[in-house]
């Protein structure tokens, strides 16, 4: 088996793939890389991910990047994990989509929130980005609802995109965003959390979490 440095920041949307590699099974070193703390953009880590982003997953010392990519990659290396649906040629395809829309649909409307300096520097403008950020990761809440709507996980069986989402579900609760229009997503998060590979990636992030303060 190929020997993994897994980067990731405590909380962010590397806690995803985090979850598919404790879901696969893999064997991994875990790298706690601090986004708050300025920890992809040094130039250590930019040498070897210039995009400056977690996750970054390096395999036999050749880099991997986007959360996409890398479940993909986790998916064809460890295939009794069943990360991504198979056999079904569109299926597999539907999956992709999702997850792909997950990390180009979803993700940048949330960055919003957490800094919407970097969409709009007017002055007090703030507020305003945020409300817009609101609409727009509402509208995505809805699609994810109806995806979760009637059965425990978007592609019937467990999968990555189940991961992806769990994630806006932890920021949404933590942005103290309304949720109460989406209650089959919030069974799903509860769904999510009794899993042992999720209890076992989030009990690493808590520990890198805590660990962050005495950090450089
Ligand atoms: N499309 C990328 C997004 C990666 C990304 O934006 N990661 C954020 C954390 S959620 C990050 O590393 N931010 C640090 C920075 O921009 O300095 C993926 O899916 O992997």
């Amino acid at each position: 088996m190929a020997k993994l440095d897994f980067y990731f920041s405590p909380g962010a949307c590397s806690l995803a793939t985090h979850i598919c590699l404790e879901e696969a099974g893999a064997s991994f070193t875990p790298k706690p890389t601090y986004t708050r703390k300025g920890q992809t953009r040094t130039p250590e880590y930019l040498a070897l991910n210039p995009k400056g982003k977690v996750p970054m997953l390096v395999i036999d010392g050749k880099v991997l990047t986007e959360n996409t990519a890398i479940m993909t990659y986790l998916n064809r290396s460890y295939p009794a994990a069943k990360l991504l649906p198979a056999g079904d040629a569109l299926l597999e395809a539907e999956a992709l989509a999702f997850v792909a829309w997950c990390a180009s649909g979803v993700h940048p409307v949330m960055s919003r929130f957490f800094g919407p300096q970097n969409f709009c520097d007017l002055p007090d403008s703030t507020d305003n980005v945020k409300a817009l950020a609101t609409k727009a990761a509402m509208a995505n809440y809805g699609l994810i609802e109806k995806a979760v709507t009637g059965k425990d996980w978007v592609f019937g069986a467990w999968s990555a995109a189940d991961a992806y989402i769990f994630v806006f579900h932890t920021w949404a609760t933590k942005l103290g965003l309304d949720m109460s229009g989406f209650p089959n997503y919030a069974k799903h998060a509860e769904r999510m959390q009794q899993r042992p590979a999720v209890q076992r990636a989030l009990a690493r992030e808590a520990e890198a979490f805590a660990a962050m303060d005495k950090a450089a």
